[in-house]
């Protein structure tokens, strides 16, 4: 490994200047394409709704939709309110699947395995706490 390096960085000092700048506008590019080209992913998250009304009202669906969306990467947030299961679409070139979840924490509710923080769950309406 350590000798491939080694060859890698001779090579690149013994580039000329004009051949590295080439070198980086094309390694530059190609990652700007993969990312843009990075299809979205969806996946269903599990949390515990407690009020009836919550399609309705101003702590539940809104707020997760609103709370999720905010991350950068996400395309789409839509609470599931009769199963109970919210469903993201987004890039993982710029966002994974733990982020997402944390972020539902913070909008006071549960995602699957991984249980609200309570300091959020303060802030709900009564009926809509645990
Ligand atoms: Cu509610």
């Amino acid at each position: 490994m350590k000798s491939i390096i080694n060859e890698l960085q001779l090579k690149l000092i013994t580039m000329s200047k004009r051949q590295t700048i080439l070198m980086a506008f094309i390694m530059l590019t190609f990652s700007t394409t993969i990312l843009a080209q990075t299809p979205n992913t969806v996946v269903t998250i599990k949390t515990k709704i407690y009020c009836d009304h919550c399609s309705k009202c101003e702590s539940c669906q809104s707020r997760i939709e609103k709370t999720i969306k905010k991350l950068k990467g996400v395309k789409a947030a839509t609470l599931d309110v009769i199963n109970s299961r919210i469903k993201v679409s987004f890039n993982p070139a710029q966002v994974n699947v733990k982020s997402i979840k944390d972020q539902i924490n913070k909008s006071g509710y549960d995602a699957d395995d991984q249980k609200a923080t309570v300091e959020y769950v303060e802030q709900l309406d009564g009926c809509c706490k645990q």
